[in-house]
């Protein structure tokens, strides 16, 4: 169908500049100095016991929604449930072993103070230690923000914790005075040597009990210390690793050098453990490989064929933001025939007998090859959100761009909104700045970010489109923008539904609304001027 893909292809690629435009910033490290933060507090427990950690955030005012990443050791614990202990809403992006991720939207309020608590079963043969809980999270919205830090979790009793539940309480007080009362306690005996010392005798009784009455007898946690972790360009602390605790390092931590204050070499034994320094403070020196520090990427497809199936680094993806790990990722396009043309980026795809152009808009140093298997993209993820993947497919029969003509002064007001994303609708402005004999330069600013881009659009790319509705019989009648439209309902192969309402007068699509992968595409044209419009 004629013109169906016209607004799409221009306000997407205006979204498209906007998104890319928000990330171009330098990546900020993040550090507290500018004034925004996340953190984390963890509880204590004992192997085969319960513990939780609260993650929060300050400073991220101006933020639409903020994504939180927690890695976690995954062979030492396992995420039961994750509680939301804000009023924001949510969406998990991903919850496997050892990866918690989630966005938050902003809404009407500021993403401030305890955002969520992840409750965690603790295996029974964790070895007693600390293990770190890494945090990172990036905003959209306002500048690019992206913060990393974390604390640690505690296995093993805190002295004077003979219920071992991780707190120092009266009950523990009572086991032990069933204890010497001759009455059978169901904890282990070496829980009851309060000092330690080797053996149980009434001082053990005596120490608790005055501790409990607020007297100091040594029983308080020692020092904490905090491990500083050097991550490709920035250092985030982790905090309330305990002086003489040993310190569990996994994954992609495993095996790095670890240095005291004064840079000497601390040992890291076979388990992967080093004893927290006096002092309190440590440094982990190699660089850590993500996801801490690793990137998310927009990923957004566009008209794409029934049948025709997008992988992302192998699963089948529907998320408009992709989480990276590695810092690259591999794009698979598949269910059709592929063939190149003379444009880097521009694919013939062929799916039953018709043919589409895929349009690869992308930023992440693309690597594209064609197999067997259908159409690679290979993708280089680098920062937090400063990465972006768009695929437009158009009917290689439709009439792009005909009717306009691009003049200085130009612009179109657009506003869009997907339903299944956690970002707000976002206003586009338009204003074409330059005209060239191929191409024309718009000028784009968004409420979603600070400041304005510009964006080289080739010719046959409108502002505005035009629909030639001749022989279609409107499905309703309204008024848009104080202007009698028409509704259509358009057929176009590969979407479920695509309905398009167009000025009586100009015939100018000013109301479109789609869907894809489940979710609702609102697009209007609630403003335009053009002076080459046929
Ligand atoms: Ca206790
Ligand atoms: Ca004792």
């Amino acid at each position: 169908m004629k013109g169906t893909g016209l607004t799409l292809t221009a306000a997407v690629l205006a979204f498209v500049a906007v998104l890319s435009a928000v990330c171009v910033a330098d990546a900020s490290d993040g550090a507290s100095s500018d004034g925004y933060s996340v953190y984390s507090e963890c509880g204590r427990t004992v192997g085969g016991g319960v513990s939780s950690m609260v993650v929060g955030a300050e400073g991220w005012s101006g933020a639409s929604y903020l994504t939180v990443d927690v890695e976690y050791d995954a062979d030492v614990m396992t995420l039961t449930e994750p509680n939301v202990l804000c009023g924001l809403e949510t969406r998990v992006n991903e919850d496997s072993e050892g990866l918690f991720s989630i966005t938050l939207a902003s809404g009407a309020r500021p993403i401030e103070g305890d955002l969520f608590e992840l409750v965690f079963d603790i295996s029974a043969d964790a070895a007693e230690g600390q293990y770190p809980m890494f945090v990172s999270a990036s905003a959209v919205g306002g500048e690019p923000r992206v913060s990393s830090s974390g604390s640690m979790m505690t296995v093993g009793l805190a002295p004077g914790d003979v219920n071992g539940d991780g707190r120092v309480s009266v009950l523990d007080s009572l086991i032990l005075r069933k204890h010497f009362g001759g009455v059978p306690v169901e904890v282990p005996m070496k829980n009851l040597d309060v000092n330690g010392d080797g053996s149980l005798t009434d001082t053990d009784s005596r120490i608790l009990k005055r501790h409990l009455a607020g007297a100091d007898v040594g029983l308080s946690d020692p020092d904490s210390g905090t491990v500083m972790f050097q991550d490709s360009d920035t250092a985030f602390a982790v905090s309330g690793a305990f002086v003489g605790y040993k310190v569990f390092l996994y994954g992609k931590m495993a095996g790095k050098e670890v240095a005291d204050l004064a840079g000497t070499t601390i040992k890291v034994s076979e388990d992967g453990g080093f004893v927290m320094p006096a002092g309190g403070l440590c440094t982990v020196t190699d660089p850590i490989p993500g996801p801490v520090g690793s990137g998310s990427y927009i990923c957004l497809s566009l008209l794409q064929p029934e049948g025709v199936a997008i992988k992302v680094d192998g699963t089948v993806t529907n998320n408009f933001i992709v989480n990276v790990t590695g810092g690259s990722s591999t794009v698979l396009i598949s269910g059709a025939s592929f063939d190149t043309t003379e444009n880097e980026g521009s694919f013939i795809v062929s799916k039953e007998g018709k043919d589409y152009i895929l349009s690869c808009i992308t930023n992440a140093s693309p690597r594209y090859s064609i197999d067997g298997s259908g159409l690679s993209i290979e993708l280089e993820v680098t920062e937090s959100l400063s990465s972006y993947l768009f695929m437009l497919f158009v009917d290689k029969d439709a009439d792009l761009g005909s009717g306009y003509v691009p003049a200085i002064g130009d612009h179109a007001k657009y506003k869009f909104y997907l339903t299944s994303t956690l970002l707000p609708l976002a206003s586009i402005d338009l204003e074409v700045v330059e005209v060239h004999d191929d191409s024309y330069v718009v000028a784009v600013s968004s409420s979603i970010l600070d400041g304005t881009s510009l964006v080289l659009i080739p010719n046959g790319v409108p502002i505005v489109a035009k629909l030639n509705t001749t022989g279609m019989t409107p499905f309703s009648t309204d008024k848009i923008n104080r202007k009698a439209c028409s509704g259509y309902d358009v057929d176009v192969p590969g979407l479920s539904s695509l309905k398009v309402w167009v000025e009586d007068d100009s015939s100018v699509v000013v109301k479109i609304e789609t869907s894809f992968n489940g979710s609702k595409v609102i697009l209007t044209l609630s403003d335009y001027r053009t002076q080459g419009l046929s």
